[in-house]
């Protein structure tokens, strides 16, 4: 039988009569409302494998060829045809709302359940925790009821459809496009399927239909409960009673209950109110994530519990007063990133686990705030925020991007919108970590918004209402849908003029900034140094936290799927396997790369830019240093500086490192302290640094006790003299002696010889385009200039005793690079000076600077200079300066599309060595952007992938007298003028001697 008919042969299933998929008045049918009871205990799992098949359509009919498909997890990651696809902005279908494609995969899951037979008399409720984009239930062929909104549970009543102790076909039918899709457009993979779980749970008839926290942080706490029956009139007697870790809520002179009068019954619906307050109250915040256990219960008219709903509570208050979003009273910076539901396996299912391993992570590098973007995520996300401690923005699902101003004000999509905002509201509302509803993302701006912020604003007075698309009409304007002014990408010079303007209204919060695309995230210590040194600024959410890379085999294009575990490590697949983006899975329309814009890799492998925002986001900072003391400040907002422990080191040029424990002062938030200066310093030594090492002092839930937590760094002493000048003294001594030093072997063509370089030092002003460099315009404008492809042309090889100096030119498309390069010999090696001249027309280039490349075997890297991480010249700032060692493998960093990757920022001088510790050293006479890697620039621009790079044996080595800064122009502002390349002349020098 085609089970898509129900009353028999030839009636047609009114669920797909209906055509949900093409009426976006139809939210859901069936469908019981959105409410915050936790059903967790006692519920009956049906995640596993289902029957499966996938239809080319919703209409088309259901065969008799069943395969698998795993609850929870999308289909397009379970070995079918349909595969992710992944685009931005646009559709991936040409029709127009409400429109649909007529191919339109449709996945029909079916299994049996064997309904327990205790659950007789019971209410029996079936949850589907999330399917995209249209869902239709069916129980033993028979229509019960359909959903939309792709990232919220769907709750059914089968109470009168199941027999407790008999066998009941389950059908969950998953459309994949529909009208909802045009408000379901954003940036990730499209996929399909049910990809959060599935359960059953039973109830008594009587029994909580809601529960609504309210938990202040002067400890005033109420709890108002929603009482239904089933039965369609509440009984008589039923009292509701709750606890707070432990200490009863009625009945209680400190818990007071409301009168009965307040507790009124009508037909179906009864209301109770709890309160309490709690003296000396614990109160929550991200960095002190306190919880209270509450217990609700409700009793039948003997006493007996009919139901208990359980829930932690934080009390806490926000508000916006004046310009600034206060937590418990304070100004918080929102040290935030965008975070998708993602995993490399399994899509959008993620696990509890997994979701543990992302926060653990952001709390141990600094963050204290998530947006959900752009849809509620599963809602385990929230518990862990409470737990954890994160201020979360909480986002509808509603992204029209496409059809953005179509979708705005069409009154088909009115119900749409207020209901995607009022169920997350409804779910999500007892969480002390929500701090802010969003109305979605990218959907303009219109009277459906309105619509929808109203009925929030009405429901919960407590938190503030954000939308960027309403922000974007007027950041200080008090009419507009959103509370806080929370642009993306905005320059921060606008932000700044902004909060000095004096017509700031509203807090300015950016929703997204900093865009994480590849080697990115260039200025991110300029922003905070100009957050938290203006007030009206406080802070944002980096965009974003994932890589969407799906693990592929590379043999037969195919994702990889749940059993992949074990496949990638360190960011980097097994061999055979790859990161896709968009594009790698055959689709025609895509968005490439724009989807590995995170900063994690998508096996959660952290990237530089978070050691970057470890020490942005430093709780601790040293001041500043005086003779009689460091002067330390507790950058936090709630408290002490007790959780933490540290070490002092003294990092100086002459390769000497001290450490000393050191004592934290007693500090309050916001509070400074000078300590005494823990070392003497050395007489010598040129430059020296002095370094606070800070761990976690105890276990907490983020870190094992030691975790570090920030390295905050102050100068103690400049180098004695410019290290150029040091270098020439040096090089003169050498010259005194100068036959010892023998010559240097530079052949007719101006290279020259050395017996550790494969490939002699020549002029290197390309670099492979970072994403911004592509997207931004400058890459474009770099291969128009023949960057990528500079022809060599020696002038002169003039032989002046032992050194030489040779001339040369590098001829670009539109102008010549003249190049001049000074060798020297010197003791155990050879000086070289150079000079470049870039031409006015050629204006911010990549880079100038040398390159060569080294024999095999030189597999360790030490240096004095900024690090240990990758750091670049707009993108350094918390790259402490030390003596660092790294295998040269370990440099670099596997950005998904291959480019310029691996860069040390401010080093002073480097060695390259084999264990058997022959190897060369390089002085440099300014500390300089270095960069050792296994990779050419252009194997790194020709690859579109990491599997593809074949690393080279030896080592490419650049020694860059300028470097472009990085910015985030891929999507955002560029970097700053300052971190620009010049024209005009650029000199450099170096001395390299073999070890
Ligand atoms: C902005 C989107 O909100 C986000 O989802 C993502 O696409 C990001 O950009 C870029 O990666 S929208 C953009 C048009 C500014």
């Amino acid at each position: 039988m085609n089970a898509h008919t129900t009353n028999g042969p030839g009636a047609v299933d009114p669920l797909l009569a209906l055509r949900p998929w093409e009426a976006p008045e139809v939210t859901s049918w069936g469908r019981l409302p959105m409410n915050a009871v936790d059903r967790r205990s006692g519920c009956l799992s049906l995640d596993g494998d289902w029957r499966f098949q996938l239809l080319p359509a919703p209409d088309a009919p259901v065969g008799g060829e069943w395969s698998s498909a795993h609850v929870p997890g999308a289909w397009t990651l379970q070995g079918t045809d349909d595969l992710p696809q992944y685009t931005n902005i646009r559709m991936p279908f040409a029709e127009f709302p409400p429109g649909s494609p007529a191919t339109n995969p449709t996945g029909v899951y079916e299994r049996s359940v064997d309904v327990p037979a205790e659950w007789a008399g019971r209410r029996i409720v079936l949850q589907v925790g999330a399917a995209e984009s249209v869902l239709l239930v069916h129980v033993d062929g028979r229509p019960v009821g359909i959903s939309k909104d792709s990232h919220l549970a769907a709750e059914f009543e089968l109470t009168d459809l199941v027999r407790p102790g008999g066998r009941t076909l389950v059908r969950l039918t998953v459309v994949k496009w529909s009208d909802a899709s045009h408000i379901e457009d954003q940036d990730q993979w499209w996929h399909g399927g049910i990809t959060r779980s599935v359960l059953l749970y039973a109830t008594d008839p009587l029994r909580l239909a809601d529960v609504t926290v309210r938990a202040r942080r002067d400890g005033q706490l109420r709890v108002d409960c929603q009482v239904r029956d089933a039965r369609g009139a509440l009984p008589e007697g039923w009292s509701v009673s709750g606890d707070l870790d432990g200490h009863p809520l009625t009945r209680d002179r400190e818990f007071d209950r409301v009168n009965a009068e307040e507790e009124r019954v009508s037909d179906f619906l009864g209301e109770a109110r709890l309160r309490a307050t709690v003296p000396e109250v614990r109160t929550w915040t991200a960095e002190t994530p306190e919880l209270y256990d509450l217990t609700v219960r409700l009793h039948r008219a003997d006493g007996t519990v009919a139901d208990t709903s359980r829930h932690r509570v934080g009390f806490r208050d926000v508000e916006i007063v004046g310009r600034d979003l206060l937590v418990n009273g304070e100004r918080v910076f929102i040290r935030g990133v965008n975070r998708h539901d993602f995993h490399p396996l399994t899509g959008r299912t993620v696990s509890q686990d997994d979701m543990r391993a992302d926060l653990v992570l952001l709390k141990r590098f600094g963050f204290n705030a998530i947006r959900t973007a752009h849809y509620p995520n599963d809602p385990a996300l929230y518990e862990l925020a409470d737990e954890l401690g994160f201020y979360v923005v909480d986002e509808a699902d509603i992204e029209s991007h496409d059809h953005a101003h179509e979708i705005a004000d069409d009154p088909r999509y009115l119900g749409a919108f207020v209901d995607r905002v009022s169920r997350m509201v409804l779910r999500d509302k007892n969480h002390p970590s929500v701090i802010i509803w969003s109305l979605g993302n990218e959907s303009d701006y219109g009277a459906n918004h309105d619509a929808a912020a109203g009925w929030v604003r009405r429901h919960d007075p407590t938190r503030p209402v954000q939308y960027e698309g309403a922000a974007k009409r007027g950041w200080a304007d008090p009419d507009l849908a959103s509370d806080i002014a929370c642009p993306m990408y905005a320059p921060l010079e606008d932000c700044v003029a902004h909060a000095l303007s004096g017509e700031q209204t509203k807090p300015l919060i950016q929703c997204e900034y900093s865009h994480a695309l590849g080697n990115s995230n260039g200025t991110l210590a300029d922003h905070w140094a100009a957050i938290e040194a203006t007030p009206g600024l406080q802070g944002g959410f980096i965009w974003e936290f994932w890589d969407h890379g799906i693990l592929q085999r590379v043999n037969d294009g195919r994702p990889v799927g749940r059993g992949g575990a074990g496949l990638y490590d360190n960011g980097v697949t097994a061999p055979g396997h790859r990161w896709a983006y968009g594009g790698d899975f055959g689709e025609t329309i895509h968005d490439g790369a724009f989807i590995a814009d995170g900063i994690v890799f998508p096996d959660r492998t952290p990237k530089p830019v978070m050691y970057e925002h470890r020490e942005i986001a430093a709780p601790v900072r040293i001041d500043c240093f005086r003779h009689e003391g460091v002067v330390l400040s507790n950058h936090q907002h709630f408290r002490g500086l007790d959780w933490l422990s540290a070490e002092w080191e003294l990092s100086s040029a002459d390769g000497r490192t001290l450490t000393a424990r050191a004592e934290l002062p007693d500090l309050r938030p916001g509070g400074t302290a000078a300590v005494p200066m823990p070392f003497e310093l050395p007489e010598s030594g040129g430059e020296a640094w002095l370094t606070l090492r800070v761990t976690t002092a105890e276990d907490l839930p983020w870190a094992p006790r030691g975790t570090e937590v920030c390295a905050p760094q102050v100068r103690l002493r400049a180098a004695e003299r410019p290290l150029a000048t040091a270098m020439a003294t040096a090089t003169d001594g050498a010259e005194a002696e100068s036959f010892d030093a023998g010559s240097v072997e530079v052949d007719d063509d101006g290279l020259l010889s050395h017996p550790l370089l494969t490939v002699a030092p020549t002029l290197s002003l390309w670099r492979a385009p970072t994403d911004n460099d592509e997207l931004g315009g400058a890459a474009l404008r770099w291969r128009a200039w023949g960057l990528d492809s500079m022809v060599r042309k020696v002038v002169s090889v003039h032989r002046d005793g032992p050194g030489v100096t040779v001339l040369a030119e590098y001829a670009g498309a539109i102008a010549a690079v003249r190049h001049r390069q000074v060798f020297t010999p010197v003791e155990g090696g050879v000086r070289v000076e150079e000079w470049a001249e870039l031409p006015d027309d050629l204006h911010d280039v990549a880079r100038v600077g040398s390159v060569f490349e080294t024999v095999p075997g030189l597999d360790l890297l030490e240096w004095f200079g900024q690090g240990p991480w990758e750091s670049y010249p707009d993108r350094g700032a918390g790259a402490p300066v030390g003596h660092h060692s790294v295998p040269v493998d370990a440099l670099f960093t596997p950005y998904l599309r291959p480019q310029e990757s691996g860069g040390r920022h401010g080093v002073r001088r480097f060695t390259l060595s084999a264990p058997d510790a022959t190897g060369l050293t390089v002085a440099l006479d300014e500390p300089r952007q270095v960069c050792v890697t296994r990779y050419r620039a252009a194997d790194l621009t020709a690859a579109t992938h990491h599997d593809e790079l074949v690393p080279r044996p030896g080592c490419v080595v650049h020694i860059d007298a300028a470097h472009r800064g990085l910015g985030t122009a891929s999507c955002g502002p560029d970097t700053f003028p300052s971190y620009l390349v010049a024209p005009g002349v650029h000199r450099w020098s170096w001395t390299l001697r073999v070890l």
